[in-house]
Order: structure tokens, then C-alpha cells, then sequence
């Protein structure tokens, strides 16, 4: 499965080798979200957490990242915890994740480098909060996340949230339709917006079980569609809020951004601490809430494929 040229820089943690030499259920996690998508100690506890979700729900976690230029496929728990305290690790998307590696950098793997290392060791399933994608005001920035492009090229199953509501959700819903994206809401009419259940725009396709989800990427497959998927599955309702009330808090915190001329791979990280202190740290409760759900989902897939 992984090319021989990459063996050299990869560490498999050993749960994960073996339960994938068994052919058992592995679901990856990726790492920006604990390097720059929380504070510590919150990012330390949420990664611990949806580990355990995972196995509870009877696959093998595999948090991937890189420390100290060596591919990790699956963290011990001492090296999760030191990465959630790290303080200037890289934030590693395809454009450089082979930087990090070749200099010996630490870094998180956002969802396109995630995607990668996934695919390198022949993982399926993906769990994450929320993808990037195409920003509010992209047609003057250009500001595209190179995580569209990841989802159009590397044949893994994404389980989100749906796309950032930082984000001009409409366009993103275009790109990957453009790209050739399957986007399936999990049991949702409405694509939902990360903190919130709706948007104002339906989800392309519906699905409402693991199973079926799993059955379309294996048609995929057999067809010779390469590519991975997206699966947008709301926060639970219990942990949303409503869109109406975080669109206020998502302009006070753009605004803040333009103001402080914040750009690149900067926005994102600077955006949802923004609006963590803007919520009084709501929007943090329900950011673990959400990717704690999206594990779940992802380990019942993992054991339907
Ligand atoms: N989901 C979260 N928090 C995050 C991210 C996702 O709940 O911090 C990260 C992911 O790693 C995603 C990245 O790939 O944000 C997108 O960054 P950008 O917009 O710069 O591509
Ligand atoms: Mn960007």
C-alpha cells in the first residue's frame, strides 16, 4: 500500500500497523485543529476524547502530524499531549508538508495534509470539524483552501461539520461540485454550518447511514471515480448555535481581520479564536462537540467499509 520511497519517513504507531495488516477499522484525525484550531488545555482533551469515541465505537484512532520531520500515523499519549502544548508548530498543507519532513519541523496536518499521509498508509476515513474552503471575499483574495483540491484528488471519506461558517459556504458547495466533490449530508436536507445545524443551502446528496455512505465510496471505487468524499453530519442540537446568532459574531471577527490586515494561513486560526472570545468560549464547547460527533460517524463508516 504505502510506496516504498515513503516508508522512510512514516512511523506507524503500532495499534495502527496492526489493525490495519487485519484489515480492521481505522479512522485518522488530523492535527491543526490541535495545534491551531483550539487553546490548550481544551485541544489536549478534545484530541484524547474523540480517540476514545473511536474506540469505544470499535475502530482504531490514528492522529496524524509531524514532530520533528517524522510522518506520524497514530500518537501515543504523551506525544499528543506534547504536541497539544507545542507553541510554534507549522500549520502543514500539501504545499508544505515535504518542507516540515525535509527540515525536521513539527507541525499539524490540516485536512489536505491529513488526506495525504491518510491515503500513503491506505486509511479510508477521516474525521475532522470543519473543512476549509473558499472564503468570504475570495473574489478579491483568492483565499481558496487548498482542502477543496485535496477532496477532489485523494480517495478518503471527510466527516465534517460541513465547511466553516467563516466561510462563503455557497461557493464552497460550487467549487467541489466543479471538482467533482460527492457532498452528502447525513441525514440533513440543508447543508449545516459548523456551529450551526442549517444553512440557507440545501445538501447535494442525502444519505442516512453509515452503511450507505460506505457502499457509495466503494461504488466510487469499483467505477474508477478517484477523489475522496465529503459528509457533512450537524452538530447535535443539544450543542448548536443557531446560525442567526453566530452571524454576528462571524462579522465582528472578519471585520477584526481585515483591521488587522491578517492574511494567509493565518486566517483561519485567527478567525475562530476570534469568535471564541467573542462567544465567551461557547463556540469552543460546541467546536469539540461537533468533532466529537464526526468521530463517531466516521468510526460507523470505518466499520461498514
Ligand atoms: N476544523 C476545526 N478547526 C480547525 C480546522 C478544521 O474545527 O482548526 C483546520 C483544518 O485543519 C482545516 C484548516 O484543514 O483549518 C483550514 O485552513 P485553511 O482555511 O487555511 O485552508
Ligand atoms: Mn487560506
Amino acid at each position: 500500500m504505502t510506496p516504498e520511497s515513503a516508508r522512510p519517513f512514516i512511523d506507524l504507531h503500532a495499534p495502527v500497523a496492526e489493525a490495519l495488516a487485519a484489515r480492521r477499522p481505522v479512522v485518522a484525525l488530523e492535527s491543526t485543529i490541535i495545534t491551531h484550531g483550539m487553546p490548550y488545555p481544551q485541544n489536549g482533551a478534545m484530541a484524547a476524547q474523540v480517540e476514545k469515541i473511536i474506540a469505544d465505537e470499535g475502530a482504531v484512532p490514528a492522529t496524524i502530524a509531524v514532530v520533528d520531520g517524522r510522518i506520524k500515523i497514530g500518537l501515543s499519549d504523551g506525544e499528543r499531549e506534547s504536541l497539544a502544548l507545542t507553541e510554534h508548530a507549522m500549520k502543514l498543507s500539501r504545499a508544505d508538508l515535504a518542507f516540515a519532513v525535509a527540515e525536521g519541523r513539527t507541525g499539524g496536518t490540516t485536512v489536505a495534509a491529513t488526506m495525504i499521509c491518510a491515503a500513503l498508509v491506505g486509511i479510508r476515513v477521516f474525521a475532522t470539524g470543519g473543512i476549509g474552503g473558499v472564503h468570504k471575499g475570495a473574489e478579491t483574495s483568492f483565499d481558496v483552501s487548498a482542502d477543496l483540491d485535496e477532496l477532489a484528488r485523494t480517495p478518503v471519506i471527510v466527516v465534517s461539520a460541513g465547511a466553516k461558517a467563516i466561510l462563503d459556504i455557497e461557493k464552497t458547495l460550487e467549487v467541489l461540485e466543479t471538482r467533482g466533490v460527492p457532498v452528502i449530508g447525513n441525514g440533513c436536507e440543508v447543508m449545516p454550518a459548523f456551529w450551526s445545524r442549517r444553512s440557507p443551502f440545501p445538501a447535494p446528496m442525502v444519505l442516512d447511514s453509515p452503511e450507505k455512505i460506505a457502499r457509495l465510496y466503494a461504488t466510487r471505487q469499483a467505477l474508477g471515480l478517484s477523489g475522496g468524499m465529503l459528509v457533512a453530519n450537524p452538530v447535535p442540537e443539544v450543542d448548536e448555535i443557531p446560525a442567526e446568532e453566530m452571524a454576528g459574531y462571524i462579522e465582528a471577527a472578519q471585520k477584526a481581520a481585515e483591521a488587522q490586515r491578517i492574511v494567509g494561513k493565518a486566517v483561519t486560526p485567527f478567525l475562530l479564536s476570534k469568535i471564541l472570545e467573542l462567544t465567551g468560549g461557547r463556540s469552543l464547547k460546541t467546536n469539540i462537540a461537533l468533532v466529537e460527533n464526526n468521530a463517531r460517524l466516521a468510526a460507523q463508516i470505518a466499520r461498514a467499509l
